[in-house]
């Protein structure tokens, strides 16, 4: 089994939460929030526990939006769950982990994301169902697949 990530996606209003990643795999990129998915727990509820935990923020409802495979050189295939949450309880607030900030759907940062945000995060704002595969060689995608679902 690929290794299952989970990434929420707060989209309200039109606009769309991101967090700057601060530390770990990833840092230095505009990212949703999310994380690995523990033993005994599912997907959702991790969802909801990393949102927590990386910017406080507690969702109402999870729609399922995503499923990306990520396939590298050598290590495990990364499967992830991609979370749409237009509503919460909380105010974002900066941790460890992430400083989060606003941005404006007609202005998503791309260039400080993954590279392959660009390609499915229009789907997403679109609000489409959405499944794909990335094959990554050297930070690079060499072949990809998207479908809307
Ligand atoms: N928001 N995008 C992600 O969270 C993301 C996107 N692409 C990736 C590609 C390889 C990888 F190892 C991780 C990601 C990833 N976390």
């Amino acid at each position: 089994m690929p290794k299952q990530l989970t990434l929420c996606i707060v989209h309200q209003n039109g606009k769309v939460l991101l967090g700057m990643k601060k530390r770990g795999f990833g840092k230095g990129k505009w990212n949703g929030f999310g994380g690995k998915v523990h033993e005994g727990e599912t997907i959702e509820e991790a969802a909801r526990r990393e949102l927590h935990e990386e910017c406080g923020v507690i969702p109402r409802d999870l729609i399922k939006r995503g499923i990306l495979t990520f396939i590298g050189e050598d290590e495990h295939d990364l499967e992830i769950h991609i979370f749409e949450i237009p509503e919460f309880e909380g105010t974002p607030r900066e941790t460890e982990e992430m400083r989060p900030q606003w941005f404006d759907e007609n202005n998503i940062p791309f260039n400080q994301m993954w590279i392959d945000d660009q390609y499915w995060f229009p789907l997403f704002l679109k609000g489409k169902m959405f499944t794909g595969i990335f094959v990554f060689k050297n930070d690079e995608i060499v072949e990809y697949t998207l479908n809307i679902v």
